[in-house]
């Protein structure tokens, strides 16, 4: 007899890694419900290619109006659902953003986990449904160990990672207290070209395309000596499904092992579009702040407004046991990452500047 399809709730599916992890998990051919929350215009663009129209045949993706910050919509969704796991990657999740909304940022990634994880236990499913909390190396913050594996102590240095802090705390406190199946995946970096715009390495490698092709002028960054294990978000959503499928939950560090620069990445973004770049400055404001020109022209400056009230200088992921336990190594190098990311701003920067030099026709009804 054939099993009955798995169903997985995935909240923040239309963010970068939803996306990825909805469109794995259906492959795997689990019916996958995604929990988005209203927005005045559509916010399904990462996703828009998995959704069916529910009249159609074999439909296995569903979308429910929800928001980490409304438990009456979580338990709804999840008592319809019955889900047999659980992932949450919804959160307001940039970090200079926290600083300036700290509260809803507690709200929603604090309180939001304990939420699902209330709601799991109000309706009875402590025995049924696995959750994996989307927890982050931001939890290291300012480094007591490098590299940082599972057990190096926390430090962390924003409203957005105490707020996940709290997270993984509830999430640890609830597997020991109720006996859920629950796991904290702490994920370094990871991007792709589905990355959010205002992440330092999307927005490297839109602006540059952007430069390249003569559609902006310069890119304004903050620090460019902080230092990331920077992986692909498609070898990270697999590790998040591998956490709930053992046969008990434990917390898994997610990293490739590698540190790069930002500086190193717009080295590499602009190497990839055959830019040849040359650096000059200091990190100084009375030195002046770095730039970097192509030729005559600068097309970097580091503007100050983009440096953080507490900074993050440096992390170096080790997993060594997700390797060893899960059988777990990320596939995409750094190099292919970055290429893959300015070939897609690129693609997308060409289309700009068609319409931008050519214009578009549009047609009257009565044409
Ligand atoms: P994104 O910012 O791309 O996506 C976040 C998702 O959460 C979006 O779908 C967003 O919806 C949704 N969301 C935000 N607030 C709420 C809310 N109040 N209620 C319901 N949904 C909400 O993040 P990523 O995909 O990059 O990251 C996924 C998770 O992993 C996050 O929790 C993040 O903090 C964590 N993380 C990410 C890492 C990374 O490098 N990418 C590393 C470590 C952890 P909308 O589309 O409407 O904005
Ligand atoms: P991070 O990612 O804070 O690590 O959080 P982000 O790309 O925002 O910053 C990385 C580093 O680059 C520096 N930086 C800049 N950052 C941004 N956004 N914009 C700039 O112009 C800029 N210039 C320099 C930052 O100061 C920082 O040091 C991400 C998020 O996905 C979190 O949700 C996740 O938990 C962590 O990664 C792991």
């Amino acid at each position: 007899m054939t099993q009955p399809a798995k169903i997985a709730l995935i909240t923040g599916v239309t963010g970068q890694d939803g996306a990825y992890l909805a469109e794995f998990l259906l492959n795997k051919g689990y019916v996958v419900h995604g929990i988005k929350r209203r927005t005045s215009l559509f916010n399904t663009d990462r996703i828009d290619h998995l959704y069916k129209d529910r009249h159609e045949k074999d439909v296995r993706f569903f979308l429910h109006h929800g928001d980490l910050t409304d438990s009456s919509s979580l338990i709804r969704i999840i008592q319809e659902t019955q889900p047999d796991e659980i992932y949450n990657l919804a959160a307001q999740s940039h970090v200079a953003v926290s600083f300036e909304e700290p509260e809803y940022t507690a709200n929603s990634d604090a309180l939001g986990p304990l939420r699902i994880l209330e709601a799991i236990r109000i309706l009875g499913l402590e025995q049924k449904t696995r959750f994996y909390q989307a927890s982050t190396s931001e939890l290291y913050g300012l480094v007591q160990e490098t590299p940082q594996k599972e057990t190096t102590p926390f430090y962390p240095r924003s409203p957005y990672a105490v707020a996940k802090l709290y997270a993984y705390w509830i999430t640890v406190n609830y597997r020991e207290s109720y006996g859920i199946y629950a796991c904290n995946g702490i994920l370094f970096n990871h991007e792709s070209p589905n990355r959010g715009e205002t992440f330092v390495t999307r927005k490297i490698t839109r602006a540059l395309a952007r430069i390249k092709l003569g559609l902006q002028d310069c890119l304004y960054l903050g620090n460019l000596d902080a230092k990331r294990d920077w992986g692909h978000a498609r070898d990270y959503v697999e590790m998040q499904w591998l956490m709930l499928q053992q046969d008990q939950p434990e917390d898994f560090v997610i990293a490739t092992g590698v540190q790069y620069s930002v500086r190193d990445f717009v080295n590499a973004a602009a190497k990839e579009l055959s830019m040849d770049i040359r650096w000059e400055g200091s990190g100084l404001e009375e030195n002046g702040y770095w730039t970097a020109s192509e030729g005559r022209k600068r097309i970097v400056t580091v503007d100050p407004r983009y440096f953080r009230p507490a900074e993050v200088e440096t992390l170096l992921g080790d997993a060594s046991k997700a390797k060893e336990k899960l059988g777990w190594t990320p596939s995409i190098t750094f190099e292919d990452l970055v290429a893959e990311m300015v070939r897609e701003d690129y693609k997308a920067a060409e289309r700009d500047e068609l319409v931008k030099h050519h214009g578009f026709k549009t047609m009257s009804y009565h044409e």
